[in-house]
């Protein structure tokens, strides 16, 4: 049975940065979370269409951050040294901060935003510009053959119709292939209380236990589990055929899914007791802000992720609160964030003196914005956040 435990109120497309401040005709929905009792999975009420949000104008690039290139890079040479793949397929490219660690000849790429599937094609890599689906795999297989090393970041818990998606990705991989992909973990987003996981692109969060029962019912098992500090902290997860694959099942696989056993991830309790936080965490957040405005100090965000919008939606925050939002990437600068329409600019232009608080909207990133952001910080600059809990920094 399921059971809805948070409801975030009204959500948009996150990915809709519009170019003017009050855009007619938005797309809204409900933003509601269930867990599943049986297969544990937690997910959210009211699936956006892939269509909608994945398009031709797609804004977030993964190769924006000096974070995600690293672990980019190191995960590609890790996987090339353990498997040693003839042929490597990533199931959602992006802008190719993956694919890029590859000969083109080594890898092939789906992406289905044809913007960024446009610049990977464009650097010679072989990138089909769809949907992950089994008609897309049965495409591969009859052009390429079976694959040995598919792997996938971010794009997994992106996919409303998993068990479509796992099994396109077992009739894809070669007999002792190696499926691995990596998401945020749900046991990390309880614990943070990092409840802008939940948006429409995220129509799942995973747990461990969850993934091990909906993979089995698609004919693959977890053999290893590897906790990342990635967005937040994620899970990396190593699947292989049940009857096929050769890697030995690691001791991560059961300490992982014993872990969130513990943290109460099984019952439905925990995430009641999260949905409860989650009020809380909004109420200080607005206080905090608002108590900062009357003392007329000037807020901005920092990063425009598609999880603050969650944040600024749920908690009515908008441009009387945020001055603006500082993002690095170009096409977010010069357009409005979903749904509460908050300007959007370089951070040359406006993370300058004037600047008392930065909100940490791209908090996951928070080690590598306070290296870059010493001179802010020493000059009396103030950071927010809302994990774990509200808070200046
Ligand atoms: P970031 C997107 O979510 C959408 P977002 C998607 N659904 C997903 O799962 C994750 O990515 C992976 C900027 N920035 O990665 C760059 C600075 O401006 O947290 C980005 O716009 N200065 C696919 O948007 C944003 O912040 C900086 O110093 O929640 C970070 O977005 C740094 C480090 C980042 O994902």
């Amino acid at each position: 049975m399921k059971k809805t435990f948070l409801d975030l109120g009204l959500q948009p497309i996150t990915n809709a940065f519009s170019s003017i401040s009050n855009p007619k005709g938005e797309f809204f929905y409900p933003l509601q979370v269930q867990f599943d009792d049986e297969s544990k999975l937690v997910s959210l009420k009211n699936f956006v269409k892939p269509g909608l949000m994945f398009n031709d104008t797609y804004a977030h690039r993964a190769s924006m951050s000096a974070t995600m290139r690293e672990s980019f890079r190191l995960v590609a040479s890790q996987m090339k040294e353990a498997y040693r793949p003839k042929k490597t397929l990533e199931i959602g490219s992006n802008d190719g901060a993956f694919i890029r660690n590859f000969e083109k000849e080594e890898v092939i790429a789906v992406e289905p935003c044809k913007n960024l599937a446009e610049i990977t094609q464009e650097l010679g890599f072989i990138t089909y510009p769809e949907f992950w689906d089994i008609a897309q795999a049965e495409k591969i297989v009859a052009i390429h053959g079976k694959i040995d090393l598919i792997y996938s970041a971010n794009t997994i818990s992106h996919i409303p119709e998993l068990k479509e998606a796992f099994n396109a990705v077992a009739s894809t991989l070669s007999q002792k292939g190696i499926f691995v992909f990596e998401d945020p973990s749900l046991l990390s987003v309880i614990v943070n209380g990092s409840y802008d996981q939940f948006y429409d692109e995220h129509p799942h969060v995973f747990s461990v236990m969850a993934l091990e029962n909906i993979l089995n019912y698609c004919g693959l098992e977890i053999f290893d589990v590897e906790n990342l500090n990635t967005h937040g902290g994620s899970n990396r997860i190593y699947a292989q055929r049940i009857n096929g694959g050769e890697m030995p099942i690691s001791i991560n696989v059961a300490l992982n899914i014993d872990r969130e056993e513990k943290a109460g991830l099984a019952t439905i309790g925990k995430y009641k007791e999260f949905g409860e936080r989650v009020k809380k965490s909004k109420n200080d957040l607005v206080k905090l802000l608002k108590d900062l405005k009357v003392q007329q100090k000037k807020i901005v965000s920092y990063g425009a992720t598609y999880k603050s919008a969650t944040i600024f939606n749920y908690c009515n925050i908008g441009g009387s609160l945020i001055d603006y939002i500082v993002d690095t990437t170009p096409n977010k600068q010069g357009k409005f964030s979903p749904g509460m329409h908050i300007p959007i600019i370089s951070p040359e232009e406006g993370f300058n003196a004037s600047v008392d608080y930065a909100f940490l909207g791209a908090w996951n990133f928070s080690a590598e914005i306070l290296k870059n952001e010493v001179r802010y910080v020493s000059r009396g600059g103030k950071f927010i956040t809302h994990v774990p809990q509200v808070r200046v920094i």
